[in-house]
């Protein structure tokens, strides 16, 4: 009999485990607070601006996703930058908000705030980015990509492309030096590349995730680098101002230069598909959904999995053109 228990209770936190979420018991011992209408939940969100195409339909789908839910959002854009960010979270915490989540702009600086958010039992959220704490106390669950896969996948498809070259020269664009996205894909491409001698990262330079960036980093890189033969991009809008340098230095890109993305939104796939990007690599900035279904169990007095990890997947050329038209972003 107890044997069965265990191993119901193991088929239970395995589903339990798929979905990322359990609904527990919210009456056992009788403390644990009752849960309150949806309509009466606040929840603060902390973005990180709007940088990119991926930022766009990220915070679009996040404020189109409370609407949907019935739950009220207040909602602030840091422009990027660290201390307008924890400015956001504490104005959250002095309205004393249900929940607060937030995509942080960089990994580390965030243990002084998260305490006061703790010490005022407001639960945190993480979306899209982590935080580096050694206290893993300060927040219910991080939400969003495995951005170590993200870079490993860019490299494989480096090593395919460039089977049979001698020598492969390198440039990186790098995103926000800091994030967690830079940090990891960086990590993850240099992995799988490292064992092949004939990869050479000459340039790796940030451009801040945005087009400008891209465009302007490329610009001296054209110039200060005898030659290149990829550009591996860190997100699709410095690839896509990265196009610009190239086109504008009179190279044809995908071509003499070719060049490997991440993210995977609209004016990237539609560049893919125009032959002027060789491979993206998908980031869906889709989580609206998991983190309202996040909400809902901790506002039942469930529990949720520390990780829930975003499915993506890769597109080459032929497969972004026959993906565009349903494309939500
Ligand atoms: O790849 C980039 C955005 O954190 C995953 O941030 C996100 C990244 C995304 O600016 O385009």
């Amino acid at each position: 009999m107890k044997k069965k228990l265990i191993a119901l209770a193991a088929v239970g936190a395995l589903i339990a485990g798929l979905a990322g979420c359990s609904s527990a018991p919210a009456t056992s011992g009788g403390d644990a607070p009752a849960a309150k209408d949806l309509k009466d939940l606040v929840v603060g969100f902390a973005q990180v601006g709007a940088e990119s195409g991926w930022r766009t339909a990220n915070t679009k789908d996040i404020q189109d996703s409370f609407k949907e839910a019935g739950i009220e959002l207040k909602f602030s854009d840091a422009q990027q930058k660290q201390e307008n960010q924890i400015k956001a979270i504490r104005s959250y915490i002095q309205q004393k908000v249900d929940y607060i989540a937030f995509s942080p702009v960089v990994e580390t600086g965030w243990d002084a705030v998260l305490n006061e958010a703790k010490a005022a039992g407001i639960p945190v959220i993480l979306t899209d980015r982590a935080v580096d704490s050694k206290d893993e106390s300060l927040y219910k669950t991080f939400l969003g990509s495995d951005f170590v896969a993200e870079g490993k996948k860019a490299g494989e498809w480096a090593k395919t492309e460039f089977a049979d070259a001698d020598s492969v020269k390198v440039v990186q664009l790098e995103g926000t030096t800091g994030a967690a996205p830079a940090i990891d894909r960086a990590e993850g491409f240099a992995d799988v590349i490292k064992g092949d001698k004939k990869f050479d990262i000459v340039a790796s330079q940030t451009g801040d995730f945005t087009r400008a960036g891209g465009r302007q980093v490329m610009e001296a890189l054209l110039k200060s680098q005898p030659h290149i033969d990829l550009v591996y991009s860190h997100n699709d809008d410095m690839g896509l101002g990265a196009i610009e340098a190239i086109e504008a230095a009179g190279l044809t890109p995908g071509k003499d230069i070719k060049i490997i993305t991440v993210d995977a939104v609209h004016d990237g796939m539609q560049a893919l598909a125009d032959g002027k990007i060789n491979f993206i690599v998908e980031c869906s900035p889709l989580l609206g959904k998991q983190l309202i279904d996040v909400i809902k169990t901790l506002n039942e007095g469930g529990t949720v999995e520390k990780r829930i990890v975003t499915e993506e997947t890769t597109f080459t050329q032929e497969q972004a053109a026959e993906a565009l038209p349903d494309r939500k972003y």
